[in-house]
């Protein structure tokens, strides 16, 4: 018996800046348990309560097993299993139709499902390109922050996460670290029991505020006022490190003029917060060393993100913070990693041709664009794998709308039938983390993970690599590239030979990133230097400062929606992805709405109640929580819940807008004006 159990070395898949080290044991070759590696630094053994489940999700009753084909009306969810032949032969055909008169007509539409290089975009990118179809903007999640982060810093690059532990101070800003960057949390923690203090700045009092020295909570999209006060607060005591900033910066004299515009009343009076917690924040920041700053992605869903991330990664340059490694600051580490993308992605296939390129976070408005001269040609195919935009792309009303167009050819790769699966004409069933291999890269540390396959697909799936070398078959594409396998995929990602040999010995290899990166400058801007001031946004017609950029939505006391709506994620889904996995269901129990008791009252909404949450974009029925995590005149809807799994069929996404950030053209999801009533019964399906 015991010859029939294994252990398998893995990563996890999801969109997490954690990216564990995962150990499968196999059982006559079944999975029967997935645990963190305890020889991962980074994993230290622990895995979040969702992964925990992975083979609870791998086994559900309800994975999609078989291509599934539509044979009711679109959107009803009715599917007759068809054989991989008969499926991949006509979506083929279809492809194929629509190509000859226009490829661009055909666009892919991916996101982080899996962050795997191999599953995620290799072969797809080739088949793709060798179509010529659409691109795919891809910016639902970071590209606000990867915007500003970059104008400022170079790229997606900063302090190496372990040596947060001996920080005397982190400022978590814009993240809720116990509920989706746990393992950074423990570092936290130590450093917290070796005295550190710690600050959260955040307008929701989460699990993570709870825990802090110090909680400060702002309203939405006032970040960078509250950046900009510390600055002035830091020239006005003499908090800087000059001799940083006049050998590793760029832009000062600008910024020191801009900064002294916003005395901490000023921003007091923008951020609803307290005076003293702002000059508070500052004398923290200026007089304590070493001070590290955990930014992380919260901040940026709102029109000002990319300034607001441009003003706050300006902070640790100021004071010298970068001098010593457990100071500086982190958002994302991706930019260390020197991936292979051309290699795995191939653009040249493209040849001459210069597809047009679609916004993903604008899907909603644009499936239902007909074909115009700025245009291009109206979208007749959508290819979906690793994502489920019709839960999570922003104002769900059009999206629905959009996929529901007969005239739209749509095919999903899933392991369930999703909302968006629920709009297909071809559902094609993939392969699970375990079942496939893959290799990682992260954006919260700097290991390079590799995913060996665990278990055999279960049933008929098959890989997201091995469904479109199939279609590229099907469509005659004979470039050698698409015979690439999955291993040779792995193999060319990243690294050398010598390095994959370790990966496959270890699973996992640390970057060689110097301990504290820009203690002597060195920024990889154009400048080398800490960019306070950008010429790259200068002309791009931009502020070439960061400023605090209003909302697009906000609350002025009169108006139809006085209430600011956040959707921060639920801590035991991932995005929405294990919605439906029920041991986790249970424990999120059912979509809420927390609010401050103050706006309760004022609405005869008490705890409990069913509440109807409403803009001029749609409504969305969940239960109110009431509480203190909740400031007043902000409601926090949490998580992105699957449509049908809601009280009305909706989720949060029926009332975000497809408004865009100042940089980066990112979605708003948390610059969302709503008003809240209770349900009367005659609404109940309103
Ligand atoms: N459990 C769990 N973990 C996850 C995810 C998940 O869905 N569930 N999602 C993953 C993904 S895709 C990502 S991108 C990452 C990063 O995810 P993040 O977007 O960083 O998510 P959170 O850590 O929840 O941090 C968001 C926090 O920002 C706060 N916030 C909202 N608006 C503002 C604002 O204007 N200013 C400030 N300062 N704070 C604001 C919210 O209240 C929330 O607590 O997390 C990943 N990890
Ligand atoms: N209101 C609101 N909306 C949000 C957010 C928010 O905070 N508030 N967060 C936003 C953010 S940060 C993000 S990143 C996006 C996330 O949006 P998505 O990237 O769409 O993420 P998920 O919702 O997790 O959906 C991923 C899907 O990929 C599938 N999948 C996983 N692995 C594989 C695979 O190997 N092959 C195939 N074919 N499929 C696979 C999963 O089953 C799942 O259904 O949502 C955004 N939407
Ligand atoms: S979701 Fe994040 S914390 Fe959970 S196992 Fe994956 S990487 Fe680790
Ligand atoms: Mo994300």
């Amino acid at each position: 018996m015991t010859d029939a159990i294994q252990v398998v070395r893995g990563a996890c898949p999801h969109d997490c800046p954690d990216t564990c080290a995962l150990l499968t044991t196999v059982e006559n070759g079944r999975a029967t348990k997935v645990q963190g590696n305890p020889a991962h630094p980074m994993t230290d053994g622990v895995l979040c309560t969702k992964v925990s489940r992975y083979a609870e999700r791998t086994y559900h009753p309800e994975r999609v097993l078989q291509p599934l084909k539509r044979v009711g009306p679109k959107g009803s969810g009715q599917f007759e299993p068809v054989s991989w032949d008969a499926a991949l032969d006509d979506i083929a055909k279809r492809l194929q139709a629509i190509a000859a008169r226009d490829p661009q007509a055909i666009l892919p539409y991916s996101y982080a499902g899996t962050m795997g290089l191999v599953q995620g975009e290799s072969i797809s990118a080739r088949f793709f390109h060798q179509l010529g179809a659409s691109l795919l903007d891809r910016t639902i999640c970071a590209s606000a922050g990867a915007e500003g982060l970059t104008q400022t810093l170079g790229n997606k690059v900063g302090m190496k996460v372990q040596f947060f532990a001996e920080s005397k101070l982190i400022v978590i800003w814009g993240s809720n670290s116990i509920g989706s960057n746990l393992h950074f949390w423990r570092i936290a923690q130590e450093a917290k029991r070796n005295g550190a203090r710690l600050v959260c700045i955040d307008p929701r009092k989460t699990e993570t505020a709870d825990k802090c020295h110090e909680h400060i909570a702002l309203k939405p999209g006032t970040d960078a006022a509250l950046a900009l006060a510390v600055m002035h607060e830091l020239i006005t005591h003499g908090w800087l490190d000059q001799d940083y900033i006049d050998q590793h910066t760029l832009g000062w004299a600008d910024l020191r003029e801009r900064a002294l515009q916003w005395p901490p009343e000023r921003a007091a009076e923008v951020c609803g917060v307290p005076i003293e917690q702002i000059r508070q924040l500052a004398r923290d920041w200026g007089t304590t060393k070493p001070a590290a700053i955990r930014l992380n992605y919260g901040m940026q869903r709102v029109r000002g993100g990319g300034n607001a991330v441009r003003a706050v990664a300006c902070l640790p340059a100021l004071t010298g913070a970068w001098r010593h490694r457990a100071g500086g600051l982190l958002m994302s580490s991706s930019g260390h990693f020197p991936v292979r993308r051309t290699a795995l992605q191939r653009p040249d296939l493209l040849g001459e041709r210069r597809p047009r390129t679609i916004n993903m976070s604008t899907i909603g408005d644009d499936l239902l664009r007909e074909a115009s001269a700025a245009f291009g040609p109206k979208i007749e195919a959508l290819v979906v794998y690793n994502s489920n935009p019709v839960a999570v792309a922003p104002e769900s009303g059009k999206v629905v709308q959009g996929f529901a167009r007969e005239d739209l050819f749509t095919v999903v790769l899933e392991h369930f039938k999703t909302d968006t699966a629920d709009m297909a004409d071809y559902i094609l069933p993939a392969t699970t983390q375990l079942e496939h291999w893959d290799i990682h890269t992260t954006y919260g540390h700097t290991d390079v993970l590799l995913n060996r396959p665990a278990i055999a697909p279960v049933g008929g799936a098959r890989t997201n690599t091995d469904i479109f070398r199939a279609l590229a078959a099907r469509m005659g594409f004979d470039d050698a590239c698409f015979a690439d396998t999955d291993e040779q995929l792995c193999r060319m990602a990243i690294g050398d030979e010598k390095d994959f040999e370790v990966l496959l010995q270890h699973g996992f290899a640390s970057l060689p990133v110097p301990d504290a990166p820009f203690a002597q400058g060195g920024f990889p801007t154009p400048s080398g230097r800490c960019e306070f001031f950008s010429q790259r946004l200068a002309d791009m017609g931009q502020d070439g400062l960061p400023d605090h950029v209003p909302n697009y939505e906000l609350a002025s006391g009169q108006g139809p929606y006085p209430l600011a709506m956040i959707s921060p994620p639920a801590r035991n889904f991932l995005n929405s992805t294990f919605v439906n996995v029920q041991s986790l269901r249970d424990i999120e129990a059912e979509p809420v709405l927390e609010m401050h008791p103050e706006d309760a009252a004022a609405r005869g909404i008490a705890d409990g109640a069913v509440v109807r949450v409403f803009n001029g974009r749609g409504s969305y029925h969940c239960k109110a929580r009431l509480n203190q995590r909740a400031r007043p005149g902000v409601v926090n809807g949490l998580g992105v819940w699957w449509r049908k799994l809601g009280l009305n069929g909706t989720n949060v996404n029926e009332l975000t807008s497809q408004h865009l950030t100042d940089m980066g053209r990112a979605p708003v999801f948390y610059d969302c004006l709503v008003e809240v009533a209770l349900l009367q019964k005659e609404d109940a399906h309103g």
